[in-house]
């Protein structure tokens, strides 16, 4: 180890690789050394400072003139390093420039026009759990969690039909590029082309139809809210951030019920539960594990300092599991449990626009299945899926016992 690799100040340092595919597979033991190294440990692999405790990533989260977003969120420093792409105008900015867009974007995806959402997601819920009761053995990824999102969200958007199948890649490549340039990312690139281009088609005015989420972007253009520049980019958050998120957050969620069965039998007791066991599976096990932050100057973090120019990596996934925040019981799955406060979708000013069409999917998912199914068995050994961001599963193969 050369000197130039540690920190300034006498702090605890790990060398573990939270991008290796160890971590990446069950970072549980590592949060919990993580924790109890300290409230900010140095990683020397990439040479960042990081936080695992509840208390110092939400300070950090909301502390966006300290810990901004505008040179990443990921490990590589806009300052220093050419983005991957044209960087989004939401996650990758700080105020004020911020503040207007997500201005925008939270009248685009707001409570009424999530409201007349609502049918429609029920419905197609309550069909598509029918037609997979039929079927008995299913696999909760490939069957469900990638499937209904896909029924949903792109008509919400007002996508093409034709090359939807670019979604899923896209989400994987954005939510990859967070990390360093190992392995993950390099596959993921080396697909990218035509799958960044169908996105950036897919954003422009012409190609979304007149009722969705995209066109309520291009109204806001020409309402002069933002510019025309501007709108295909917003239009690519939507794409960028709402498809993986939600189909690990119900694959997620399927596998701590599948792996807990009387969590399962108190939600089919009571199907009303089904936002209160999506919101503890977030918690629980959190599709977005880690962002990034760049300290804009030096600053104490309880009693650490961090200079500036700092990357900071926060790990949403430990602070939701820090007993300090959630008891003696923090590793366990309840749906029960009291209140929310979880950093799954972030918090602060950045905190998820997309929250409440996530919630809606899920509760319109898992009310389904809380109502028609007795309970469910897992018939194999499920697989975890690698991502440099994201924690969930490639498959969960089981059996639905129908009503
Ligand atoms: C992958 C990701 C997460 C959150 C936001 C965005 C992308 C964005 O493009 O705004």
């Amino acid at each position: 180890m050369t000197t130039e690799s540690l920190p300034a100040v006498d702090i605890p340092t790990l060398s573990d690789d939270p991008f290796g595919t160890a971590i990446l597979t069950d970072p549980y033991d590592f949060h919990e050394r993580l924790r109890e190294a300290g409230p900010v440990v140095y990683l020397t692999r990439y040479q960042v400072y990081a936080m695992g405790r509840y208390e110092e990533v939400h300070a950090s989260l909301i502390n966006w003139e300290t810990f901004v977003s505008s040179r990443g969120a990921g490990l590589s420093d806009f300052k220093k390093e050419k983005p991957w792409r044209t960087p989004s105008l939401l996650l990758e900015s700080d105020p004020p420039d911020h503040t207007v867009v997500r201005s925008v974007m939270g009248g685009v995806i707001s409570p009424r026009t999530v409201r007349q959402l609502r049918t429609d997601f029920t419905r197609h819920a309550e069909e598509f759990i029918d037609s997979l009761l039929d079927r008995r053995f299913v696999d909760a990824v490939t069957d469900i969690a990638e499937v209904y999102p896909l029924r949903v969200f792109p008509d919400a958007v007002g996508l093409p039909r034709d090359g939807r199948e670019n979604l899923l890649p896209y989400g994987a490549l954005a939510f990859n590029a967070f990390g360093p340039q190992n392995d993950l990312l390099d596959a993921a690139l080396s697909s990218a082309a035509p799958v960044q281009e169908w996105i950036w088609n897919s954003c422009q005015r012409e190609a979304l139809d007149d009722n969705g989420f995209g066109a309520q972007v291009w109204a806001a253009a020409d309402r002069g809210e933002i510019t025309t520049a501007q709108a295909p980019l917003l239009v690519r958050s939507l794409l960028s951030a709402g498809v993986d998120t939600t189909v690990y957050g119900i694959a997620n969620t399927m596998h701590s019920l599948a792996t807990n069965p009387p969590q399962w039998a108190a939600l089919h007791r009571n199907p009303g539960l089904a936002k209160f066991a999506f919101d503890e599976a977030l918690r629980f096990e959190s599709p977005v594990q880690t962002f990034f932050r760049t300290a804009s100057k030096t600053s104490m973090v309880s009693g650490t300092e961090i200079p500036e120019d700092s990357k900071v990596l926060l790990f949403l996934g430990s602070a939701n599991r820090d007993w300090r925040k959630w008891g003696t019981n923090a590793a366990e799955f309840d749906i029960q449990r009291q209140g929310g406060g979880h950093v799954a979708f972030g918090m602060g000013v950045h905190q998820c626009v997309g929250q409440p069409i996530a919630r809606l999917e899920a509760e319109a998912i898992f009310g389904a299945l809380a109502k028609k199914v007795v309970r469910i068995e897992l018939t194999g050994e499920p697989r975890a899926k690698l991502n440099n961001t994201l924690k969930g599963w490639e498959s969960i193969p089981i059996e639905l016992v129908p009503l």
